[in-house]
């Protein structure tokens, strides 16, 4: 067993450093195997500490070449170094000193894709979190904001473009076949922020004003084949400072912003200053590349990095705990931004069903990945207390949940109340290192609110727990709401305080239609929609003024990051389907319905599907006043993520064969309908990504699916015709999803036909493989998956050293594929300890992503539970294991 631990690091201890850095001249002679990084910094004293200390710098993966301070080399014993830690004594009073560090570094060996690094022949870098101190020595923390100035200098052939964070200064020749480009960004930044890239690409360019007048270039940059692809990117990143502008008054502030595409990236997308590097699954879209779904990702992920250079850039994080002061908050501006471009699109009749699809999307997500990270042993408050390696906690706990608590704060101070607080926020932090208490005190203040409790969504981990019950009282027409929280403990978390839970609340007639509401004390009945605010471990709320007892609606729109506990039969639930005013409930109801029936059938409580069931999913199916992408929501059953999560033992194997049972029970009973409604959904003209389009693409494909998990002959002939006549993406995939779900001559052939189409196109082969890894076994006859999973590997298009390709394939296996990845005999266990070994040689934050997919053994069967143990131990055991996939193994053991 390995027994060396990373040490832990704590909140708690943060202490300024006694140097800073003000200013940073860095130089790069790029070259595959030996890059010489010359950093010339101007330190200083850190104003804001009072003791002396010496200057602290970090350095890793590097040679020394040289170092000077005012250009001689330190005295005897004035250097020391601890590991990566170097510490340098400046001897005097001197407020400032010039410290040169000559450093070799060899970006072809550098597998991590943190620091500096290779991709098809260019250079790329990686900072954020810990990445500047894998190029040069560097006091590499947020708080240390300095002023950059940036010669990179290179073969002209292999890369003509050489590109640096800020300002173009000059640009020049220089012997032997090389070039030169020097770069000076305008505003101090922390070292996360910094940028390069060096490699041969071409550039979609627009010239654009900002709301002030002053003219600005964007550019999207990718390698020459894609310049087809980057249209789409380009609108959303105008369209992106187009809202900031308009929604919080923040304007693009540089002359030049750059979006780079690289092939090779850990995760989706990095806001570095003025050069954004994206994952090119971000950038490139076209309609016969892209899905309907990639268009919107598109747009999403370009938003949240442009949104991220004052929420992340002008106002960084003072230390890593506080990443979702940076996370979060521009999580839910991106989610606010696609809400109001949904809104737009689908006009003032079709906003608020657009903006709750948008809101499903989000929940869907933060269900499936938040709520079992936060009952699983890496639960953690959206702001840590300790980290062993902080590139663990880039979690869907600091972004999603993250993003759900500034969601709260703005239904609570309402969007005039936020703005408010977003305004002071800036007032006073522009240009500054911060924490989360400096948030929400500017939240506090610009509306005379005491946010004191408020801040325990910042401290506690763990889903609270959200019960109501209901008391009707007949004689007065009095309705009684007690609505009572309680949050489970977490690791290292027992005892938990009440926290602050806005309600969003409705109660509905039994005509259907929402009953105004008044309570107990109010003059009059008021709106049909409010917020409660539950502040004590239970409180009762009385309605006055009801004729007729009502049925609640409770939690409208996912008010709190909350599970919510309520007895409804299915009567109720049939109900609200049916007529709950707010669509996020109407769906939710739906998914709570479903979740009843699949739980029932795979506990063996019920040994089929309740016609009453099918009755309510057939009104929602054939309700044509419902918008279609509301509809292809509310037809989805739930996640098997999240399902597991609601089981106990969790039982994929059971779980599974109940999704089975009752998708296939829902696409045979209902044939007809899915029938009518897939020719109904047909799309007519040429592809535009548009989301009433792609509302009606999305409803279709799931009538397809359906039909195919029915082994429906109509459906299975009419995904066929789809697939071949298909001149979209979304239409042509969709349609081989559902020829992939029954085994046989049809399922390969299609497969070979696509993947014979796609073969030089990276990202398409990514869906080909993670639907194949995503695969369910509809009949006992078909190879388990995890035979096709090995054999997939083997495929010349797959490379355990492109992020993308593990994720589609291993990520999507060990992910979402529950009932696969468990198989009885444990083949999946033994396949995923194999190949988190394997990724961890050689990239240790991929490897931890795909360790992160058993943490939560311990809520599976004992059977599962004797299988996995031992494969987590065998991980734990490697030699030379990283930090990363210790911390994640050693805490799912723990
Ligand atoms: N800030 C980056 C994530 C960096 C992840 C480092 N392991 C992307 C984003 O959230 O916008
Ligand atoms: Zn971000």
């Amino acid at each position: 067993m390995r027994t060396e631990q990373a040490p832990t690091i704590e909140r708690v201890d943060y202490q300024p450093l006694a140097w800073v850095v003000e200013r940073i001249d860095l130089h790069f002679r790029l070259e595959p195997a030996a890059t010489i990084v010359t950093n010339r910094m101007v330190c200083v004293r850190n104003p804001a500490v009072v003791a002396d200390g010496p200057i602290r710098l970090w350095g890793e993966a590097q040679e020394r070449v040289s170092l000077s301070i005012d250009g001689a080399a330190p005295a005897t014993g004035a250097l020391r170094e601890h590991g990566d830690l170097v510490e340098i004594d400046v001897a005097g009073e001197a407020r400032s000193v010039t410290l040169e560090v000559v450093t070799r570094i060899n970006p072809q060996a550098n597998t991590t894709l943190s620091g500096l690094y290779l991709s098809n022949g260019g250079y790329f870098t990686q900072c954020e979190a810990e990445g500047f101190r894998r190029i040069t020595c560097f006091p590499d923390r947020p708080d240390v904001m300095a002023r950059f100035t940036v010669t990179l200098d290179a073969d002209r052939d292999a890369c003509p473009v050489l590109l640096s964070n800020g300002n173009l200064l000059e640009q020049g020749e220089l012997p032997q076949g090389r070039h030169y480009a020097k770069w000076e960004d305008p505003f101090p930044k922390p070292s996360y922020l910094f940028a390069l890239v060096a490699a041969r690409l071409v550039a979609l360019e627009r010239e654009v004003e900002t709301a002030s007048g002053r003219k600005v270039l964007l550019q999207v940059w990718v390698e020459e084949g894609n310049l087809d692809r980057c249209e789409h990117a380009m609108d959303s990143l105008v369209h992106s400072m187009r809202w900031d502008e308009s929604t919080f008054g923040l304007e693009l502030d540089l002359d030049r912003f750059m979006i780079v595409a690289v092939a090779d990236f850990n995760m989706g997308a990095m806001e570095n200053k003025g050069l954004n590097i994206f994952n090119t699954k971000f950038v490139l879209a076209k309609p016969d590349t892209a899905t309907d779904t990639d268009f919107e990702n598109v747009e999403s992920v370009v938003a949240h990095e442009y949104f991220h250079n004052w929420t992340g850039n002008r106002v960084t994080c003072r230390d890593w705990f506080q990443l979702t002061l940076k996370e979060g908050l521009t999580v839910f501006r991106d989610q606010q931004f696609s809400a109001d471009m949904l809104a737009r699109a689908a006009g003032p009749e079709g906003a608020a069903s657009a903006r709750a699809v948008k809101r499903i999307d989000d929940v869907r997500v933060l269900r499936a990945a938040q709520f079992p990270e936060d009952g699983g042993p890496m639960a953690h408050p959206i702001r840590p207390d300790s980290y062993q390696e902080i590139n663990n906690f880039y979690t869907a706990t600091v972004y999603e949940k993250g993003a759900e608590v500034i969601r709260m704060l703005h239904t609570l101070l309402g969007p005039e109340g936020f703005r408010n607080g977003m305004d002071l926020y800036f007032s006073y932090h522009d240009g500054c290192a911060v924490t989360c208490d400096d948030f929400v005190d500017a939240m506090a203040e610009a509306n005379g609110r005491d946010l004191d409790q408020f801040m325990r969504w910042y401290g506690q981990a763990g889903t609270p727990r959200l019960r109501a019950t209901c008391a009707w009282d007949a004689g007065t027409g009095t309705y009684t709401l007690n609505l009572a929280q309680h949050t489970p403990p977490t690791p290292g978390q027992h005892d938990k305080l009440p926290l602050v839970i806005p309600v969003a609340l409705g109660l509905i007639g039994p005509d259907g239609h929402d009953c105004p509401l008044q309570l107990d004390g109010e003059a009059q009945p008021g709106a049909a929609t409010r917020v409660l605010a539950l502040t004590e471990e239970a409180q009762s709320f009385r309605f006055v003024g009801l004729t007729a007892e009502p049925v609640p609606s409770l939690l409208r729109g996912f008010s709190a990051p909350v599970m919510l506990e309520v007895d409804e039969d299915d009567a109720r639930l049939a109900f609200r389907m049916a007529h709950d005013s707010d669509p996020f409930n109407r769906w939710d109801a739906a998914q709570r319905y479903s979740e009843r029936i699949v739980l029932a059938l795979a506990a063996g409580s019920a040994a089929e599907v309740p016609p009453a069931f099918v009755a309510a999913f057939r009104s929602l199916l054939e309700d044509a006043r419902l918008d279609p992408a509301f509809r292809a929501q509310a037809l989805t059953l739930p996640t098997e993520g999240f399902l597991l999560e609601r089981m106990s033992p969790a039982d994929p194997q059971a779980l599974r064969a109940a999704l089975v049972t009752l998708t296939r029970h829902l696409g045979g009973t209902l044939a007809e309908q899915w029938l009518t409604l897939f020719k109904a959904m047909q799309v007519l003209g040429p592809y535009r990504y548009h989301p009433a389009d792609a509302g009606r693409r999305a409803l279709a494909n799931l009538a397809l699916r359906y039909l195919a998990a029915a082994q429906d002959p109509r459906g299975i002939a009419l995904a066929r015709q789809r697939f071949e006549a298909a001149t979209n993406m979304t239409e042509r995939f969709g349609a081989l999803a559902a020829l992939a779900v029954n085994a046989g001559a049809a399922r390969d052939t299609a497969l070979q036909n696509f993947h014979a189409r796609y073969q030089n196109d990276p990202l398409v082969l990514d869906k080909w493989f993670a639907l194949q890894a995503g695969a369910w076994r509809w009949s006992a006859a078909a190879a388990p998956t995890v035979e096709q999973v090995r054999a997939l590997m083997a495929d010349p298009a797959f490379s355990l050293s492109n992020p993308n390709k593990v994720y589609a394939l291993l990520g999507t296996f060990f992910r979402a594929n529950a009932g696969e990845f468990h198989a009885a005999d444990g083949s999946g266990h033994v396949f995923w300890a194999d190949q988190v070994i394997a990724l961890d040689a050689t990239n240790p934050q991929v490897a931890a992503r795909m360790a992160r997919a058993l943490e939560n053994w311990r809520r599976y069967t004992p059977a599962l539970q004797a299988s996995i143990r031992p494969q987590l131990e065998r991980v734990l055991a490697t030699e030379k294991l990283s930090a990363d996939v210790a911390e994640v193994v050693g805490k799912a053991l723990g």
